[in-house]
């Protein structure tokens, strides 16, 4: 059976295709169970030590597939379920993965598609690629945690503004905005995307993870509650190999050799 969903290794990033091209990468069940279970099988793994994902051909992913037999309106299913199984379970996943996630958007990224790409912790897209908040053109709300990143990262105008009017948004704005991180050459992405992800993997990955952990800790706590963190993960990341490598390699004035731990 075609697998639309792929993982690959390149050394230590792990690489996870959208690869369902002719459909502009839309997410039926299967290939939604499917990422789910890779997502599992990098995190199970240990070894991999960034996670980076992208699409196959012109698009990154259109979203649902709303031909999905699995999401036929007339059999009334139930879209909770569906959203709590699918949706949900990744990105709960992705934002608990102890490894930098990368999401290299090489096109279109429309609804869950767009904001399973803004779940992942760095984000480089295409200069033609853009971001659509599709879910208003077929009545529905943003999901995939839509809401929340959209809010977070440009403020309640501009994330009502976006999935209220459902316009596409182009990739240099979203950069110029801050909803991602930077927009480069169409035929530079895939490249720049890969040594992105080599650079984080070499790099400390205990602190990478601990940083993230705090990070999306900031958004639910206040400064108080955040300095008591910091200190808790700082006091982690400085019983890791990998401060000691790094103290001893700027003292030293040489490249730290992290191995991450
Ligand atoms: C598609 C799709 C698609 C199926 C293109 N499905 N075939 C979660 C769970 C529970 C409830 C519901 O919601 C969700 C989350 C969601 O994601 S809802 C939002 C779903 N996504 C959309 O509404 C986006 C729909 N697609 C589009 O707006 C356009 O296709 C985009 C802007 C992505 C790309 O436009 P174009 O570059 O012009 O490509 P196209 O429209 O010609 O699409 C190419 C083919 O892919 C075409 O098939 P065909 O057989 O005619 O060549 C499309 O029908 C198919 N396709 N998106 N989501």
């Amino acid at each position: 059976m075609q697998e639309y969903v792929q993982l690959r290794r390149d050394g230590a990033v792990a690489i996870i295709t959208l690869d369902r091209p002719e459909k502009v990468n839309a997410l039926d069940r299967p290939m939604l169970d499917r990422l789910i279970a890779l997502l599992d099988e990098v995190a199970r793994s240990g070894t991999a030590r960034a996670l980076l994902i992208t699409g196959a051909g012109r698009a990154f992913s259109a979203g649902q597939d709303l031909a999905d037999p699995a999401f036929r309106i007339e059999t009334n299913f139930d879209i909770a379920a569906v959203i709590e199984q699918t949706y949900n379970a990744i990105v709960r996943r992705l934002r608990a993965l102890p490894i930098p996630t990368i999401a290299a958007v090489n096109g279109v990224a429309a609804g869950a598609g767009a904001n399973l790409a803004l779940t992942c912790d760095i984000v480089i897209a295409a200069r033609s690629a853009s971001f659509l908040q599709a879910f208003a053109r077929i009545g529905l709300i943003p999901d995939a945690g839509g809401t929340f990143m959209l809010t977070r990262l440009l403020g309640e105008a501009r994330a009502k503004a976006l999935a209220m009017l459902a316009e596409p948004l182009p990739a240099e704005t979203a950069a110029q905005w801050g909803l991602i991180w930077k927009v480069v050459d169409d035929a530079a992405l895939a490249g720049e995307a890969l040594a992105l992800a080599h650079r984080l993997a070499s790099g400390p990955t205990v602190a990478l993870a601990l940083t993230k952990q705090a990070i999306q800790a900031a958004s639910d706590n206040g400064l108080m509650a955040q300095l008591d963190l910091e200190r808790d993960l700082q006091a982690k990341a400085g019983r890791t190999h990998d401060f000691a490598e790094g103290i001893a390699a700027f003292l030293e004035k040489r490249k730290p050799e992290f191995r991450g731990a």
